[in-house]
């Protein structure tokens, strides 16, 4: 799964929302279009497309080489749906300390169980762990669904625990705002965004500075400095604060 592929420990990033965030870090990075992480074509109604825990390791050199870069994005179901059709939190808890195998395939219904001898991990090591945790949100919604916060919150209070960093991603900006939509420099300038984000960070009580603001590659059929930007801006962040945390895992380990 993860390979130090450098001097950096792997940053290990964890979602809750949006294979199309991956798909756009990989196509910012390989200046050209990337589908790798299976994205929602059709409306599924609140039902999560991605159904199975997935690690997505991004190539260097444009995506033409055989090394990656230092971190890795494992993709979720959604939280979306309700306690019966959403991811179930326990299963992020799981997964945010490494209990969690490639390939598992999420049941909204039952957690992830130490007896699922193919799935469950019973001695993860810091590799396995994630290290950033990332809430992404729709900035399109009116409002973010009760279900949806009363998760992020259970989910939240055990990434504190655990010391996790947490960051929260509002995507879907160009359909949120005209202004954005015209012109994608704008972005941090845009009011309408900065009242959405202060809404964000009340919701899911991140301070303002943890919280970023994306438009995903989804209908372009080439990348653009301008998107790739605020791409690169969420990822820089994660990757740092991924590698803060992985330093003090091993300092206290010592
Ligand atoms: N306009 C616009 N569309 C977006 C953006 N991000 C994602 N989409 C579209 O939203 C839809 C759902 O995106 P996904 O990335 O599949 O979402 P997901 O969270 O992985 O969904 P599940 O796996 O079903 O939980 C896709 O059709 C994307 O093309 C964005 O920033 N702007
Ligand atoms: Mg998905």
């Amino acid at each position: 799964m993860w390979r130090e592929t450098s001097a950096y420990p792997g940053v290990r990033t964890c979602w809750s929302w949006k294979s199309s965030f991956i798909n756009s870090v990989a196509s910012a990075l390989y200046e050209r279009m990337y589908i790798g992480a299976e994205t929602r074509t059709v409306d599924s109604g609140s039902r999560s497309h991605t159904l199975k825990y997935e690690t997505h390791p991004i190539y260097r050199d444009g995506g033409l080489g055989d090394e990656t870069y230092p971190f890795v994005f494992n993709d979720m179901m959604g939280m979306e749906g309700g306690d019966r059709i959403g991811i179930h939190p326990t299963d992020i808890k799981l997964a945010m300390q490494g209990h969690v195998k490639e390939g598992y395939t999420f049941n909204p219904m039952s957690p992830l169980s130490k007896d699922n001898k193919m799935f469950y991990n019973d001695n993860p090591t810091i590799d396995d762990k994630v290290h950033v945790l990332v809430l992404m949100l729709s900035a399109n919604c009116t409002e973010i669904d009760a279900s949806i916060i009363q998760k992020m919150k259970e989910v939240r209070e055990t990434a504190h625990h655990l010391g996790i960093p947490q960051i929260a991603v509002g995507t879907h900006i160009d359909e949120q705002c005209p202004e954005i939509k015209n012109d994608i420099k704008d972005t941090y300038r845009s009011k309408s965004l900065k009242i959405k984000m202060e809404e964000f960070s009340k919701a899911v009580e991140l301070s303002l500075n943890c919280i970023f603001a994306v438009k995903n590659y989804s209908e372009e059929i080439d990348i653009d400095d301008n998107v790739d930007t605020l791409i690169l801006t969420v990822l820089r962040n994660m990757v740092y604060y991924g590698l803060d945390f992985v330093r003090k895992q091993k300092l206290t380990s010592r």
